[in-house]
């Protein structure tokens, strides 16, 4: 039997700009951008996952907001899932994975060089940014 184990990224908007994080690792992933976030563990909810995770990469306290509509594999077994979120305390630093956070524009993050399976949800939120 084949688990599907769920990724979940988070779409952290503020002042009408969105977060992006460009990963440093691993070494096939690093220079391209993504929605911060991880993978869920056993016992979690997928938003308590996005909150642990905003906290152990960006150092962040975060409360998930809406679902994107949809699920994106990424590589084998693996699917993810992106929520918009807030920010409730802190200022997201790189602690892991990342060596650059951008919050960008609308127009900044069309032209970033976003992973793949990020990129359908970052436009869904850059079109209700715009809009
Ligand atoms: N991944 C893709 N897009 C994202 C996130 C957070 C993760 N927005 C991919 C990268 C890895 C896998 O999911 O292949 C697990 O992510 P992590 O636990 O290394 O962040
Ligand atoms: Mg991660």
């Amino acid at each position: 039997m084949t688990m599907t184990r769920v990724v979940v990224g988070a779409a952290v908007v503020r002042g009408g700009r969105l977060l992006a994080a460009r990963r440093s690792a691993p070494a096939e992933l690093a220079g391209r951008w993504e929605l911060p976030g991880g993978k869920v563990e056993a016992g979690e909810t997928p938003r308590q996952a996005l909150v642990r995770e905003l906290r152990e990469e960006l150092g962040v306290e975060a409360e998930p907001l809406a679902r994107v509509p949809g699920e994106w594999p990424v590589g084998s077994g693996l699917v993810l899932r992106v929520w918009t979120a807030r920010l409730l305390s802190g200022e997201p630093t790189a602690l892991e994975d990342h060596d650059r956070l951008c919050w960008v524009t609308p127009q900044e993050a069309g032209a970033l060089d976003w992973l793949d399976q990020d990129r359908p949800a970052v436009d869904h939120v850059v079109r209700e940014l715009s809009g």
